[in-house]
C-alpha cells in the first residue's frame, strides 16, 4: 500500500509537470498532514498564475433585507418577518449607502440579503439602479446564484430573463455565495429547501453565456467531510472547463455563532491553511483564489498568500453575515495596512477592479488600467 508519503510524492510530480489532479489525489491531500508540502505545492501553482502579486480591492457591503423565507442552518443573518431584527432598507438608505462608497474611493459595491417574503423581483433591481443613480462609477457586484433562483420563481421568469434585467439595471458581475457544499448528503441537511446544486450551478452558467464573470465559494468547517469538499471542488472546475466564466474562488470558513449548528468548533488554523491549498491545486483553471480577511481574520488571510491565495478582498465596510455569526474582525481595514500585511507577507500589493483591471488611484479617485492576465490556464490530463 501506498503511504501517505508516497501518494503526496506523486502528486506534488503532476503539480510541477502542470497536470490536473483526480479527485482521489484531492482526498490523498485531505488526509495529509504535510501542510508545509500542501503550501509548496499550492504556492508553486499560485506563482505560476500570479507570480508575486497580492490583490486586494476596495469595496463596501450592502445587505438590504436580512429577512428571508428560508433557514440554512449556518445562518445567523437571517430575520423572520415579524422578528424585532427584521430590516429592509428603502432607496435613500441605500443611495446612502451608495454615495459614502463613492465618497471613500470603493470601486466595488457587494450587494447579497435575504429572500424577503413579500418585496417583488422589482425592489432588487431598484436596489441595483438606486445604487447606480448615486455612484455610476461603481461595479455592482450582486445577488448570489440562490437569490438569482428565488427572482426567476417569484417572477416567473427565466433565470437569462431576470439576468438581462439586472444587467440593465447596472449589475456588473454575480458573487458566490450560495454555493455552500454542493454534495446533496450536506446541502440537503444544512440548506435543504433552497437552490439545488444544478440550480446554483446553472445560475452561473447562464451568466457566463451572457458574458458575465462570477465567483464562487464553500462554506467549510461544519458537517461535510473531505469527499465533500472534494467533490464541491471538481463540480466547480468542470463547469470552468465549459465556461470559462469564473473568476475567484474563496473559501468561506464556517463561524458557528448565533446559528443552528452553533455546536460545532470553528475550523482550525491547520483547516484553514489545508482548504486554501487544496482548492488552488484542485481549482487549476480559476485564475485567483481569495483569503477573505473577514472570515478567516487578518493574521490567517496574511498567511495564506503563501498557502495558494492570491488576493485578500477589500477593505470592506458594513459586514453583516459573518459579524451576526461572530466574526470578530473589524468591520474596515484600511488601504494602507492592507497594503502593509501584503508587502509583509512577501507579495507586491495591486489594487483591482472587481474584472481584475489594475487600478490606478490618486486618493478617492481612480482608474481601471490593463487587465490582470494569468499566463497558463491550460492544464494537461483535462
Ligand atoms: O453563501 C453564511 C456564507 C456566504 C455563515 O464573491 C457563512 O467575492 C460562515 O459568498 N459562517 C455569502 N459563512 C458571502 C459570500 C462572499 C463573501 C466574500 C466575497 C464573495 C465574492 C462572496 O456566506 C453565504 C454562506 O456560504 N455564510 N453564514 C456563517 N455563519
Amino acid at each position: 500500500m501506498a503511504t501517505e508519503a508516497s501518494r503526496v510524492k506523486a502528486i506534488r510530480e503532476k503539480v510541477e509537470a502542470g497536470q490536473r489532479i483526480s479527485f482521489e489525489d484531492g482526498v490523498a491531500l485531505e488526509e495529509s498532514n504535510d501542510l508545509f508540502a500542501l503550501g509548496e505545492m499550492a504556492n508553486l501553482v499560485r506563482e505560476r498564475y500570479n507570480g508575486n502579486f497580492g490583490y486586494y480591492n476596495v469595496n463596501t457591503h450592502i445587505n438590504p433585507t436580512n429577512v428571508c423565507v428560508y433557514k440554512c442552518d449556518f445562518c445567523a443573518f437571517r430575520a423572520d418577518l415579524n422578528d424585532p431584527r427584521a430590516y429592509t432598507m428603502d432607496e435613500a438608505q441605500i443611495k446612502e449607502r451608495a454615495a459614502q462608497a463613492h465618497g471613500r474611493g470603493a470601486t466595488e459595491l457587494h450587494i447579497v440579503g435575504g429572500l424577503h417574503h413579500k418585496l417583488p423581483f422589482q425592489y432588487y433591481v431598484d436596489v441595483v439602479r438606486w445604487v447606480k443613480e448615486a455612484a455610476p462609477e461603481i461595479h455592482v457586484k450582486a445577488y448570489t446564484a440562490v437569490e438569482i433562483e428565488w427572482f426567476s420563481k417569484i417572477e416567473r421568469q427565466p433565470t437569462r430573463e431576470i439576468l438581462r434585467r439586472l444587467v440593465d439595471a447596472g449589475l456588473g458581475s454575480l458573487p458566490g455565495g450560495g454555493a455552500e457544499i454542493f454534495h446533496p448528503e450536506v446541502r440537503d441537511q444544512v440548506c435543504g429547501a433552497k437552490a439545488s446544486t444544478e440550480a446554483w450551478l446553472d445560475v452561473h452558467r447562464t451568466a457566463h453565456r451572457l458574458g458575465l464573470h462570477s465567483n464562487a465559494t464553500m462554506l467549510y468547517g461544519h458537517i461535510e467531510r473531505p469527499e465533500h469538499r472534494i467533490d464541491h471542488l471538481i463540480r466547480l472546475r468542470e463547469l470552468q472547463d465549459e465556461t470559462g466564466g469564473f473568476q475567484t474562488f474563496i473559501p468561506l470558513a464556517f463561524h458557528p455563532d448565533n446559528s443552528r449548528m452553533d455546536d460545532l468548533p470553528k475550523p482550525s488554523g491547520v483547516m484553514d491553511l489545508k482548504t486554501m491549498a487544496i482548492s488552488r491545486l484542485m481549482l487549476d483553471n480559476f485564475p485567483h483564489i481569495k483569503a477573505y480577511w473577514v472570515m478567516l481574520g487578518i493574521k490567517t488571510a496574511q498567511v495564506a498568500l503563501s498557502f495558494g491565495a492570491d488576493d485578500i478582498d477589500g477593505t470592506v465596510v458594513h459586514e453583516k453575515i459573518y459579524h451576526e455569526a461572530g466574526a470578530e474582525t473589524p468591520q474596515e481595514v484600511t488601504v494602507a495596512e492592507i497594503r502593509r500585511l501584503i508587502g509583509e507577507a512577501g507579495r507586491i500589493p495591486v489594487e483591482r477592479d472587481t474584472l481584475y483591471h489594475r487600478v490606478e488611484r490618486d486618493g478617492t479617485r481612480w482608474a481601471a488600467r490593463e487587465h490582470i492576465d494569468v499566463p497558463t490556464l491550460a492544464v494537461a490530463g483535462k
